[in-house]
């Protein structure tokens, strides 16, 4: 029986456990990455762990998401993340040299690669074919130090593309259509592996856009083959040697097959406030828009923003239209720039942004109250854009600008014909701004430059017998690590100080949580599906254990999250029966009586509702790593306990 490209990769990269689906492998990782936001907790932790420098084959450390400097803090973590880098073997490249994924995907992915990184957008790598997974901090500076890392085996899903994309309609469409045919949690357990002659028409950024928004499916993560586009990418980027031609067995069995006919797709948008509230431009409407922002590690190439440039050309932007455009690297910016693209840009009156994150995260350019905005990004939680009440549509580049240009969402296909682009068949190539690590013998004397903002993380202690807390909080379906530890440009400063930044914990859902849950001193939190969809932020986790939590209790969880609350000794607890769910109300007291023993013992956890008098089962799915986890409170006390 043949393999799948995924099955393939695992099949050499696996150091623990078997191939079979459902139980927990562990992958030997060649490349890792982090970024500024999540990165100075996972160097904290890398360097807890006492590793003199790292095992990997590439790792490199970005500054891209905290890039506003509207106080120290900001531009002491791009120090301190730059120190550590060079001490201990980590290539660091600069503010400035633009979004993680975008870079990686230039500079430094190889197909056939494994590579994790501390953002849930890590998959990004997937169109150049590695097997590219977002992670926990902590879980990037184990395979820094040269562990493993641990997955479930997962499923394969082979999403069939064939025909090809008509003019006017792009990659960010076929993810949309992905999303609303199988939502924001059909791709948890799964990898989704792209095949199909649709392939052969996508150019590699187009492939990393829809590996990227395969983010917001939940899958562990999404593939392309590696072939001649692929090869000619890496040419461009004067890389060939980089090339290995990769694909699935011709005999591969798949868990399922969607097949999606490319040439049938038209344009499409993420309505509020879920990526896969998805329905079609012409269905909307011609809706009067505020905000056009272009850019983000989803469409932020140099093919995308050549075609924004030959739309916007000799046009002006809409009097009552602001537009933002932030080039995803200081390569495609500065190639913009050589081909006089960037002048039509700015001749349209589009505001550019410096090549990072930005209004993405809610860095800057938060919508005006109640504005609509039409963003090419990947996510469109509420509050996300900084702005409560805005309303943000995601879009492909070329409705965006054609929208920013009319005042209203506009079918692109309504214009006319698409002008003509011609991207280079070389790249820019100057890696000026990645600054090598020190030498082994010049590490020892690198000195760590720490700012006063760099608080210790907290950590768990080993599981009690029992546990009795209140439910602080109970919140609905598909909460988001944005509801959880929201961003933005006031709290992502305080991404290396936990006690600071636990105080907006749950601040979205209910901005009296922080103090409620301190004042109980132990809590428990309530919720229903795909709890913890979105973002690998640990601080997601590390401001609920500050903050007392000791269990979550819900429906489902997301991923990347529940790894993050295993890793620091919070219990992940699902419903048996979920109508159980309805019988709780928040302030009601819980308690967990033999919690311990339940642990050792298997899978089983019996809750009290003590103020209503009943008893109701849940369950702790476990591998033998994740239960010696939670039994001595989080990965890092494991890790010292067995030395
Ligand atoms: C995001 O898109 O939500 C982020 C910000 O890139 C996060 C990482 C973070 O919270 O720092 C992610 O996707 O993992
Ligand atoms: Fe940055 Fe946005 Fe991509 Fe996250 S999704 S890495 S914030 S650009």
């Amino acid at each position: 029986m043949g393999l799948t490209l995924t099955e393939k990769i695992i099949k050499e990269h696996i150091v623990d456990g078997e191939m079979i689906k459902g139980t927990e492998i562990g992958l030997r990782i060649d490349q890792t990455l982090t970024q500024d936001a999540t990165g100075t907790m996972a160097y904290l932790q890398f360097e807890a762990m006492g590793v003199d420098r790292v095992k990997t084959e590439r790792s490199v450390a970005y500054i891209d998401h905290n890039t506003l400097q509207s106080g120290f803090e900001n531009a002491d973590d791009h120090r301190f993340i730059g120190s550590v880098a060079k001490k201990h073997g980590i290539w660091f490249s600069r503010p400035g040299n633009g979004i993680c994924h975008q870079v990686h995907l230039e500079r430094f992915g190889k197909p056939g690669k494994t590579l994790i990184g501390s953002d849930s957008h890590t998959p990004t790598g997937g169109g150049i074919g590695m097997f590219a997974c977002g992670a926990g901090g902590l879980d990037v500076a184990v395979a820094m130090g040269g562990g493993a890392y641990y997955i479930t085996m997962p499923e394969v899903v082979n999403i069939k593309l064939t025909g090809k994309l008509n003019d006017w309609v792009s990659a960010k469409d076929v993810i949309l259509k992905v999303l609303q045919i199988l939502s924001v949690k059909g791709g948890v357990g799964k990898v989704m592996e792209y095949s199909g002659d649709g392939v052969l028409s996508l150019s590699v950024p187009e492939r990393a856009t829809i590996t990227n928004m395969g983010a917001e499916l939940g899958a562990t993560t999404s593939i392309f083959p590696s072939d001649e586009t692929t090869r000619a990418f890496l040419k461009a980027q004067g890389r060939e040697e980089d090339y290995v031609p990769l694909a699935a067995d011709p005999d591969a069995v798949y868990d399922k097959t969607v097949e999606i006919d490319l040439s049938t797709l038209e344009p499409l948008a993420a309505c509020p406030h879920s990526p896969d509230n998805v329905k079609s431009i012409n269905e909307i409407g011609n809706i009067k828009i505020d905000q056009v922002c272009i850019g983000s590690c989803t469409n932020s190439s140099m093919q995308d923003l050549l075609k924004v440039a030959h739309i916007l050309k000799g046009k002006t932007v809409h009097p009552d239209v602001s537009l933002a455009i932030a080039p995803g690297s200081k390569q495609v910016y500065n190639m913009m720039a050589q081909c006089g693209a960037l002048s039509d840009l700015i001749d349209a009156g589009a505001r550019i942004l410096e090549c990072a994150c930005g209004p993405c995260i809610g860095m800057g350019q938060s919508p005006n109250s109640h504005g609509i905005s039409l963003r090419t990004f990947n996510r469109n939680f509420e509050g996300r854009s900084g702005t409560k009440d805005g309303q943000i549509y995601l879009v492909s580049p070329e409705t965006a600008a054609i929208s920013a240009i009319t005042g209203v969402l506009t079918d692109p296909r309504t214009i006319g014909a698409m002008p003509p682009y011609v991207m280079p068949e070389r790249f820019i190539i100057n890696d000026n701004m990645v600054t090598p690590p020190a030498s082994p013998e010049e590490a020892p004397s690198v000195e760590i430059l720490r700012g006063p903002n760099i608080k210790p993380f907290p950590i768990n202690k080993p599981l009690p017998e029992s546990i009795e807390a209140g439910v602080t909080l109970k919140v609905g379906d598909n909460i988001t690590t944005d509801h959880i530890m929201p961003a933005g440009a006031k709290i992502l400063p305080l991404r290396s100080n936990i006690p600071a930044i636990s105080e907006f914990c749950f601040t979205v859902c209910d901005e009296t949580f922080p103090k409620r849950a301190k004042e109980a001193g132990k809590s428990i939190i309530v919720g229903g599906s795909n709890y913890g969809q979105g973002s690998s932020r640990e601080h997601a986790a590390l401001a609920p254990l500050y903050l007392g939590v000791k269990a979550i209790i819900c429906k489902s969880f997301a991923r990347i999250h529940k790894q993050n609350l295993i890793n620091n000794g919070i219990l992940p607890l699902t419903f048996v029966n979920e109508a159980d769910y309805d019988r709780i109300d928040q302030g009601d007291e819980l308690a967990l009586p033999d919690v311990k023993t339940e642990v050792e013992n298997g899978s089983k956890i019996i809750v009290k509702d003590i103020t209503k008098g009943f008893e109701f089962e849940t369950t702790l799915e476990l591998s033998g790593r994740g239960k010696a986890m939670i039994l001595e409170g989080g990965l890092l006390n494991c890790t010292k306990k067995n030395g």
